[in-house]
Order: structure tokens, then sequence, then C-alpha cells
């Protein structure tokens, strides 16, 4: 008789779950960091870093906090930016489609960069 392993099919099921948008009231908050030193992030309600998303509208609160750096999003319909000097928060209401999305700091895209999925 062959043994199940139920915590293995728990952390796959854990793994693959997205980030859904709010059904009602305050908007499910994304944030994105970038600076002050060479990082960028984007992070979900709980601290994680945003891998998979599911379609809907999302607040996306962006720290800046280097005035070398932008914090850049893009994909499907959308394509949001803070400029390069600016330094301070910024709240952006997105809404995201089914596909691929991306975040970078422009003037250093090659090491600042991070993406999610929209399903
Ligand atoms: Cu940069």
């Amino acid at each position: 008789m062959t043994r199940r392993i139920p915590l293995l099919l728990g952390t796959a099921a854990l793994a693959a779950a997205a980030i859904g948008p709010a059904t009602a009231g305050a908007a499910t908050t994304l944030t994105g960091t970038v600076g002050p030193g060479f990082t960028i992030t984007l992070k979900g309600p709980h601290g994680a870093k945003v891998t998979s998303l599911k379609a809907g509208s999302y607040r996306v609160v962006v720290n800046d906090q280097s005035a070398i750096h932008d914090f850049h999003l893009s994909g499907p319909g959308l394509d949001k930016t803070t400029a390069v000097p600016f330094k301070g928060k910024s709240t952006w209401n997105v809404t995201v489609k089914k596909g691929t999305y991306t975040y970078v700091c422009d003037p250093h895209k090659s090491m600042m960069h991070g993406s999610f999925s929209v399903s």
C-alpha cells in the first residue's frame, strides 16, 4: 500500500495560490520599494514577494527611496512610473489583466528588475 504525503500536496497548493483583488471594501495593497541601495521589490499584503496575481484592481503603494532610481511597472494595459529624481511615496490604483507584468528601475534595469504573472 502506498503512503500519501499530504504535506507535499499542501505545499504545492500554497505555492500556486495567487493574490487576489478585494471583492468589497478597501483594495488589496501591493507595496513597491526601490532603493536606497540597488534593490527593487514588489510585495503583497503579507510581505511576500509578488509572483502571481489574479486579474483585477489593486492599489500599488510605491516607496521610491532614491533620487537615482525609478519604479516602473508595466504590462498589458498598464505603464506607470515614478520619475528618476523623485523620492517619496506614490499611490497608484491599477487594473491588471492576464499576462506578464514587469517592474524595473529604468537606469539599472539589467540588475534591478522583477516580474509577476496574472491569471
Ligand atoms: Cu536604479
